[in-house]
């Protein structure tokens, strides 16, 4: 099994793999290591990555760019529009209201689901792996910023399925990073012994994250996420194009922003600028030629007054600073490290701002573009049974807590419960006991729409604010006519969504029933109330003895044993006053029972409909074609062109005694004719075309390179066979 994580960035996308033991980062056919997350449509294929950057400035329209974050929304979500407003190509709403890119491809209007444009992107990196691996790839792990909610993690995760992936987890930014930092130290702190805290920070293009995290031998802890996620580089980018706007308004009287291509280039130089004023505080020129109207225009910047134009933005790094700070409970004193990775944090005033707040210098000690690839390569391999990684539990947290609602079996009025608190450790499952006697349902949402990062969520109850709803079917009485006891087992997986995954009523059987088959099935009473009985804690997390950090083929990994049971919740909650089931420990008489199974009906909000994801998968399959066979067809038109220049070198040259006067003659016409018409109406032709030009050429080409090459190991022979006599 391959071994693969993938950085999913605004901007940037790596891949990391495991390769002769260790994680590499993979480079593509340009040997660059980073993919654009950029995808382009043409009218013959899609273009992704390098190819689709190239293509931003001359079709604009048809380049999809900056989607990372239209992710699990509406068209009509406040922040869809506010992107919109900023795109060079435009989206609509599809008839479930979800949002598409439109663009022109094969020569026809389409609309694309954002999980199917990140599914394209995932596609072309897939294939990358693959070419650097020499095997298939399945199996991966893919990283999302730590506030990204259940709809746009299971957006991400639906892309990935489109493009033919396993995702095995999906992992917060900032614990990949975590993750590469950990894994190699030879020296963290025994498990009794007070952690290690190290503070990572990660500033990207689009998205500012902070997270606080203990570590101890074999084990990885985060405390608390904190984050602001309209804080990135391209924020910087920004306010450089708003002030040279402004400035080639009064001086050159262009209006930038009624031209697409002319701001899309302004975007870029001002990028440019940003990143060499990072390594450079003096005067730096900006000149773009024929920019607007012929015109060519001039500019210039420095540090001290770029600083000036952010002093707003850089303020803001300190908010989410403080915020994760007070949800670890550290004190500063009690920090050993502040790592710092993401392209933005190369601002030296970011930088600077990120030292000055926790009163130290910051370590660049990981690799600032690639960390976060290589912890979900190790994550993989992690999860992989193929390979042998050193201890390491990951406990992670829920970034926004999440409640259950349900009515009550007396009245129909509605109560909602907080399942797992804002940094709740993650992954985690709860189960709760409710007695009833006909179906019920039960609605998840986010105890705090405020704090999402979702401005609306504020102002209307929208569609993010409930996560999902589950219906519990088959429920029924007793055959005493009393209420049936239904264990129901709330879980935030690995990759911190939230689900009801299984749903069990307890049936009183009798003793003559219980003599039967159900030695297995019984168990003894717990509670009696609807409330929460227990925490069970961490899922399964991969372990084995070895110190190196990874091994290679083969050897299963052990499971390290389940983590110590999280705090019995029914307890702490029974004294808010909300629950008053009994401790889980407080057992009643013994009881023959069985438990049932009960399938629960969901109703994911926003998410793709199965039916619709297996569309989207196909699909992808015949883009994946189409693509192939213009490659193919691109690779026949090439192989005609070089044929033709071949040839014609080789007659002039080395060939010229090998046929006739006539021969060569009729040669040369086919090759200048083929020339002619590769210009002409060869230009656009099927790759069979090309392929049969391919074979003309050949026809007469082949016995005249068979006769010259005979010619050339006719002597070379002779020579063997005399020093053989
Ligand atoms: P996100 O994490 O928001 O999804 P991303 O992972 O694609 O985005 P990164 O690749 O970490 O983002 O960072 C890209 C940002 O870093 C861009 O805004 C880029 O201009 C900026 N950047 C890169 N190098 C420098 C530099 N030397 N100086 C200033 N900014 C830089
Ligand atoms: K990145
Ligand atoms: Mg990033």
């Amino acid at each position: 099994m391959a071994v693969v994580g993938f950085d999913l960035g605004f901007q940037n996308c790596y891949i990391a793999v495991v390769k002769s033991g260790g994680i590499e980062t993979v480079a593509n056919e340009f040997t660059d290591r980073c993919t654009p997350a950029v995808v382009s449509f043409g009218p013959k294929n899609r273009f992704v990555g390098n190819a689709a950057k190239n293509q931003a400035i001359t079709n604009p329209a048809s380049t999809v760019c900056n989607f990372k974050r239209l992710h699990g929304r509406l068209f009509e979500d406040a922040v869809v529009q506010a992107e919109r407003a900023n795109l060079p190509y435009d989206l609509a709403p599809l008839c479930d209201g979800r949002v598409s890119a439109k663009v022109v491809y094969l020569e026809k209007e389409h609309q694309f689901t954002i999980e199917q444009i990140t599914a394209m992107l995932l596609t072309k990196m897939k294939e990358t792996a693959e070419a650097s691996l020499q095997k298939k790839v399945v199996e991966c792990v893919i990283s999302i910023p730590s506030f990204f909610t259940d709809s746009e993690r299971r957006s991400v995760l639906d892309a990935a399925k489109i493009a033919g992936l396993n995702c095995l987890r999906l992992m917060n930014d900032t614990s990949a990073v975590a993750l590469s930092y950990g894994i190699y130290k030879q020296d963290l702190p025994d498990p009794e012994e007070k952690p290690r805290i190290v503070f990572f920070v990660d500033m990207g293009h689009s998205a500012f994250q902070v997270s606080a995290c203990a570590f101890n031998k074999g084990k990885l802890k985060v405390l608390s996420t904190a984050f602001d996620p309209y804080l990135g580089g391209r924020d910087f980018d920004q306010r450089l194009v708003e002030h040279f706007c402004a400035e080639f308004k009064s001086k050159y009287k262009l209006d930038v922003k009624s031209r697409v291509r002319a701001l899309l280039r302004l975007q870029q130089e001002c990028e440019k600028l940003k990143k060499l004023m990072s390594s450079n505080s003096t005067d730096i020129p900006l000149n773009i030629e024929c920019f607007m109207d012929d015109k060519d225009v001039s500019g210039k910047m420095n540090r001290a007054k770029f600083e000036e134009l952010c002093a707003d933005l850089i303020e803001r790094v300190t908010v989410p600073l403080v915020a994760a700070l007070e949800q670890a409970q550290v004190q500063l004193q009690d920090i050993n490290a502040v790592e710092i990775v993401g392209g933005a944090t190369r601002i030296p005033a970011v930088k600077a701002q990120i030292s000055k707040f926790f009163r130290r210098d910051v370590s660049t000690t990981l690799n600032a573009d690639e960390a976060v690839a290589r912890g979900c390569a190790l994550q993989c391999a992690m999860l992989s049974p193929a390979f042998k990684v050193r201890d390491f539990c990951i406990t992670d947290v829920i970034p926004f807590p999440i409640s259950l609602s349900w009515s009550s079996e007396a009245d129909e009025a509605k109560s909602c419960h907080e399942i797992f608190g804002k940094n709740h450790p993650s992954p985690s499952s709860k189960v709760i006991t409710f007695h009833r006697n006909k179906p019920f349902v039960l609605e998840a949402f986010y105890s705090d729409p405020g704090s999402l990062p979702f401005p609306e969520a504020k102002i209307v109850i929208c569609p993010y604010y409930s996560s999902g709803e589950y219906k519990v079917q088959n429920v029924q009485a007793q055959d005493n006519a009393e209420k049936s006891k239904v264990k129901v087992k709330v879980q935030v997986n690995a990759s911190g969504i939230m689900d009801v995954t299984s749903a069990t009523m307890v049936m009183r059987v009798s003793a003559a029933d219980a003599d039967g088959d159900l030695g297995e099935n019984t168990i003894e009473e717990v509670s009696t109330q609807d409330g929460l009985d227990e925490a069970d804690g961490q899922d399964k997390t991969q372990e084995s003895n070895d110190h190196t950090p990874l091994d290679r083929e083969n050897q299963p990994t052990a499971l390290c044993p389940p983590m110590e049971k999280a705090q019995n919740l029914s307890h702490s909650l029974a004294q808010n006053g909300e629950f008053s089931g009994q401790p889980p420990n407080a057992k009643k008489a013994k009881m023959k029972v069985k438990h049932v199974g009960l399938p629960i009906e969901e109703k994911i909000t926003l998410q793709l409909p199965k039916d619709h994801l297996n569309t989207l998968i196909e699909l992808e399959g015949q883009m994946i074609q189409q693509d192939q066979q213009e490659k193919e067809r691109n690779n026949a038109k090439n192989a005609v062109e070089e044929n033709v220049y071949f040839y014609r070198h080789k007659l002039e040259g080395p060939y010229q005694t090998f046929l006739s006067t006539n021969e060569q003659q009729k040669f040369f016409e086919l090759l200048n004719l083929t020339e002619t018409w590769l210009y002409e109406e060869g230009a656009d032709q099927d790759k069979q075309t090309y392929l049969h030009k391919l074979a003309e050429i050949h026809k007469l080409g082949m016995p005249v390179k068979d006769r010259y090459q005979e010619s050339v190991k006719r002597p070379k022979l002779f020579e063997q066979l005399l020093s053989k006599i």
